[in-house]
């Protein structure tokens, strides 16, 4: 596991050198005595999700930097708490029963932290099946499609103008879908939730995606409220500063990245 790499956090620099040591993962959060949660993480709209919701819930935190650009994801270690090898994950060691748990998969994740901590997921049955329908069509729709869209947008070798359109088209109509649902509420469950947290990092990225948001109103409300709140605005601005000398062209990076079978 990669735990030595630098994190930078622009409002606690002085707080995290302080607290970290040689060899552990850097603490974002100040732990207060608690077992922080272990967070396999690296700046993409997937880990935002996590650090988005530790912030929202005040939980203690370190990152453990996991370089996907180097195949981090490959080893042994990260496999065993994320067999599919992708970050985001987490090792809770203050877990049920007091004991460790690893959990996978940024959606699952988020029901996790959203279970332990009674925040942002409503216990309720009819409020938790609002937030599970959103959030699962986060998984399934918004993040993979926007995936694909960045791809063959930025990173395929050459321009394939058929794949360009059908994922834009595609990130058109889900745009679309978020944005008629948001018509009447200010948030896709009605209350702020993790089906919003899981949405947010996607959707701030759309122009950088090369998407147009100008047709949906109501996702650009939902996007600069989302935006200004406080935890937000921590949670993706937790950097790994490894990940600013990624270079997507570099052809080591690109094996490792898209050479994958
Ligand atoms: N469904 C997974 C997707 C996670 C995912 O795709 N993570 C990417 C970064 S955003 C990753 O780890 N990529 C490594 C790779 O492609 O090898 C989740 O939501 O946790």
């Amino acid at each position: 596991m990669a735990r030595n790499s630098k994190t930078s956090h622009p409002r606690r620099d002085r707080e995290r050198r302080a607290k970290s040591a040689p060899g552990s993962g850097r603490a974002v959060r100040p732990t207060g005595g608690a077992k922080p949660i272990e967070l396999h993480y690296w700046p993409t709209p997937n880990g935002w999700k996590v650090t988005i919701m530790l912030e929202e819930c005040g939980l203690p935190y370190v990152v453990i930097p996991v370089d996907i650009s180097k195949g981090d994801q490959f080893k042994p270690d990260f496999l065993a708490i994320s067999p599919n090898n992708r970050m985001p994950a987490i090792v809770d060691r203050g877990g049920p029963g007091g004991r460790a748990i690893s959990v996978f998969e940024s959606g699952a994740i988020l029901q996790y932290l959203g279970r332990k901590t009674g925040k942002f997921y409503p216990k309720d049955e009819r409020g938790r099946v609002e937030v599970d329908q959103w959030l699962f069509w986060q998984m399934a729709n918004l993040g993979p499609k926007a995936g694909e869209a960045n791809h063959f947008r930025n990173y395929a070798p050459s321009k394939l103008d058929y794949a360009i359109e059908r994922f834009s088209n595609e990130m058109h109509r889900i745009y679309g879908v978020m944005d008629r649902r948001l018509e009447d509420r200010a948030c896709l469950a009605g209350r702020y939730s993790i089906a919003d947290i899981a949405c947010i990092g996607w959707v701030s990225r759309a122009e950088r995606f090369g998407h147009d948001l100008s047709d949906f109103a109501n996702l650009r409300r939902w996007r600069e409220a989302t935006l200004a709140r406080p935890a937000v605005k921590r949670g993706l601005s937790v950097k790994v500063e490894a990940a600013f000398r990624v270079d997507m062209k570099d052809p080591k990076v690109r094996a490792v990245l898209f050479n994958q079978r």
